[in-house]
């Protein structure tokens, strides 16, 4: 009997949670609109030796390093094969290589 006066209670409860949660996701979308500039210059074009460095050189010595790539997945799963020369540095010229043989016409 109690459970019965209860349910609408609950329910209420249930699409009040559910209603909150939903407005909880609602700035996600917002922020992507905030920073386009990072994501919109990836797509735009191909990439840059010179993008890439200056998005990911945090310490500005003019190399990504292994930490570096970390912050960009594509970068960090690509690392090893970027690095020719196994230094443990991605110089302009590794990135300019790698680029060039990533966007050659597949016709
Ligand atoms: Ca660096
Ligand atoms: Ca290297």
């Amino acid at each position: 009997m109690l459970n019965k006066a209860l349910l609408p209670l609950a329910l209420g409860l249930l699409m009040a949670a559910t209603a909150a949660s939903a407005q909880d996701q609602q700035p996600a979308p917002a922020s992507e609109n905030t920073a386009p500039a990072q994501n919109g210059s990836e797509h735009r074009g191909p990439p840059s030796a010179e993008n890439v460095i200056a998005r990911l050189d945090t310490d500005k010595d003019g190399v990504i390093s292994k930490d570096e790539a970390a912050a960009s997945e594509r970068m960090a799963d690509r690392f090893d094969t970027i690095d020719t020369d196994h230094d443990g540095k991605l110089t302009a010229a590794e990135l300019t290589a790698f680029f060039a043989t990533m966007h050659r016409p597949q016709q």
